[in-house]
This record gives C-alpha cells, structure tokens and sequence, in this order.
C-alpha cells in the first residue's frame, strides 16, 4: 500500500541579473537609481579595500586578513535592507557588511593588526563584533531576534555564516529556536563553496543548504550570491516578513570565494584553477556595471572618478591606521566582564610590572592611557 504523503517541500532559487547584465524583468524589485548605484559603488570600493588589504599583509603592514573577493554582493546588499538600529551580524570574512554599515574601514585594518580598537562601529548602529570561532554568534543572534521580539517595535537581526559552518550544531540550536519562537530574524548562509580545503560538495550530503531551513519550519530560499538584485529581493523579503512578524528566513547565497581562505592560506594546493576561471564569469561586480551602463546610470567617466575617490580614500584609511599610537597593552585585560576575575586582577598586574621591568618605569607613563574599563 502506498504510504501517504503528509509534507512535501520544494526549493526555490532566485535569479534575476544574468552575467551579461540582462535581467529577468518580472522578478526585477523595485529599486530607486540611487540605491542601485550605492550598491555598486560599495562592492567596487570593497573589492578595491580588499586588493590593498592583501598588499598590507604581504608586505608585513598587516596581520592575517580573510579575503572577500567574490563575495561583494552577498556582503554589500544586505545590511541595505536594515535600519542602524536593526541588529548585523557577520562572520569574519564580513568586512563588506561592516562598510555597509557605515563603518570606517581603518578601524577595520586596526582589528586585523591585532587591536582590539578596531571593533569600532558608527554611533547608533546596533552591530556586534563577529567571532573567529565559526557559529557561536548564531544562537546568540536568535537571543538578539527574540529581543526584538519582545520590544514589538519591528526590529530584525540578520547574521551570516559559511558553508562550512552551516554544518555545526549552532545553526542547528539556532533555527530550532528561531522556528518555534518565529523570531525576527534573518540568516544567511554564505555558501562560497569552500571550507578552508573542504568543498561545498563534501560539507552536506542534501542538495541546497537553502532546503535545511524545512527542517525548523523557517522559510528558506537559495539565491545566485553574485546576482546583487537577486540578493536584495530575498533580503528585502526577507527582512519585511520579519518585521510583520512572520518569523525567521533563512538564505542560503551562492558565491564563491576568489581568493584563499585568508593570506595564511595557499588555494593552489587543493582547488583547481579551472574552476577559479569559470567563476570569473559570475563575478557580482562586472555584471552588475554591465547592467547599470545598460539603463545609462554608469559611464566610463563616473567609472574613473570612481576609482580616484576609491585611492585616495583608501590612501586616507590606511594613512589613519598606520599613524594610530598603539594601544596600551594592558586594555587588553579591558572590557571583558562586569567584574574583573581573579585571574585577569593578577595577570594585569603582572603585566603591568613587566611593562616596568622591560623598559623601565618610564615606558608606562609613555603609553597611552587604558581606554577600556577595568572593573
Ligand atoms: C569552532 C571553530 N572550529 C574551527 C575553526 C577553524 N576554522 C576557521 S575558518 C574555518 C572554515 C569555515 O568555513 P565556512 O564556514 O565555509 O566559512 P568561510 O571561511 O568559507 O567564509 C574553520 C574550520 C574555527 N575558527 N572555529
Ligand atoms: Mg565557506
């Protein structure tokens, strides 16, 4: 006897600007001319921060920096959807979330140097610093949506993680919640089809990340990550469900990473350059300009005082890190717990009398002050 069918689940993808610039009219959102442009124009000016990013680091300026190329859309779009005041969440490969938050990028390079100064955000942005053990933050961005939730004031919280995270149990504790409390929440798989050296193909044995969201009875959909309209569609969506209390999404965005994991990484050894080409093809930038020059919104011209801007004001950023005093070594005991533990009272005070011993006394009154809170 045939067994009876008691669910069925089907996943949706969304495209709508193909890599020639074309797009699929009837899936087009509504987007004024002003976004569309700020969207380019934040990819084009990460991509840029990115390339200089990586000659920091190769020529001992900076310490290890993830790589975001490739990534522009899936970074850039969303937090376009988000209020300052609605929470954002990425991963450490988020450098292109954070400067469409508004953040100064020297603040980034600063946290990539190894100083914790740079978790620094614009005033009034509920952004939260990401955290280099992948998915910890996914349950805490469910406490963050179920916030929200109890402010009733349509507040969302949007977060990220990788592929390979999408494996790990966080998720899993994450959406369950996030299910069954329909939470205004958001979060988006950035699938960009490498783990480090784990391929996309050996992380899940199901089809799409997108159908997991099923399992915890949360929408799902999986989007072209390089097509930005098809981001901000699924986004925007996304975000307008959960503010009319509809509960949590989950977007699974397809990418790729272009370059390695980060620069402590060698892609060569386990990823054929083949596929590195094809995906060139997608890139999120060049399509989306083809698409722009299109509806004459862009210009070889605009293209090139782009690029100007784009120097110097990289020029700027990396002039206003590299000339940053260091900080005092002892805020790094800073900031860390309501009331300080035993532990950290005696090795900052450890500490401390090293810093005397090392270069005598005078070091300490030469160091800037501690600009943390030590309780
Ligand atoms: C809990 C934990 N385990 C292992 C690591 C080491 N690690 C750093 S990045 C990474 C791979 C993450 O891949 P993915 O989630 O796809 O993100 P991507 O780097 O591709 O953006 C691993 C295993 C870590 N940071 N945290
Ligand atoms: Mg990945």
């Amino acid at each position: 006897m045939p067994l009876k069918t008691v669910a069925t689940h089907a996943v949706q993808r969304l495209e709508i600007l193909a890599s020639d610039g074309t797009v699929d009219a009837k899936l087009m959102p509504k987007v004024q001319d002003d976004l569309l442009l700020k969207m380019y124009r934040l990819m084009f000016q990460i991509r840029a921060f990115d390339e200089r990013a990586i000659l920091l680091q190769r020529s001992g300026r900076l310490g290890t920096y993830p790589m975001i190329t490739g990534q522009e859309a899936t970074q850039c779009v969303p937090p376009l959807c988000l209020k300052a005041s609605d929470w954002a969440v990425p991963t450490y490969r988020g450098g292109g979330v954070y400067f469409a938050r508004g953040m100064q990028m020297r603040h980034a390079l600063l946290y990539w140097a190894g100083d914790d100064r740079g978790t620094h955000f614009p005033d009034g942005n509920n952004d939260m610093m990401f955290s280099i053990p992948v998915g910890t933050h996914l349950t805490q961005v469910a406490g963050l949506a179920w916030g929200e939730k109890f402010k009733k004031k349509g507040g969302v919280a949007l977060t990220y993680c990788g592929d390979g995270t999408s494996s790990k149990g966080d998720l899993h504790e994450a959406l369950t919640f996030a299910g069954q409390f329909k939470l205004p929440a958001i979060y988006i798989i950035e699938n960009n089809g490498w783990a480090i050296s784990v391929p996309r193909a050996r992380q899940a044995a199901s089809a799409t990340l997108a159908q997991k969201a099923w399992g915890y009875g949360v929408a799902g959909i999986q989007v072209d990550g390089n097509d930005a309209l098809a981001v901000y569609s699924a986004t925007a969506d996304a975000v307008a469900r959960a503010r009319r209390g509809e509960g949590t999404t989950l977007i699974e965005c397809e990418t790729y990473r272009m370059g390695h994991h980060t620069t402590a990484d060698d892609a060569a050894r386990y990823r054929d350059a083949k596929d590195v080409e094809a995906w060139k093809k997608k890139d999120p930038i060049s399509r989306f300009k083809k698409f722009l020059t299109a509806r004459k919104l862009w210009s070889d011209a605009k293209e090139k005082n782009l690029t100007e801007e784009t120097k110097a004001w990289i020029d700027g950023e990396v002039k206003a890190y590299e000339e940053t005093p260091p900080p005092n070594p002892l805020d790094m005991f800073a900031n860390n717990y309501e009331h300080a533990t035993w532990p950290l009272v005696e090795q900052r005070a450890q500490l401390e009398e090293l810093l005397k011993f090392k270069g005598g006394a005078k070091i300490l009154t030469e160091l800037p002050p501690t600009e943390g809170r030590f309780p």
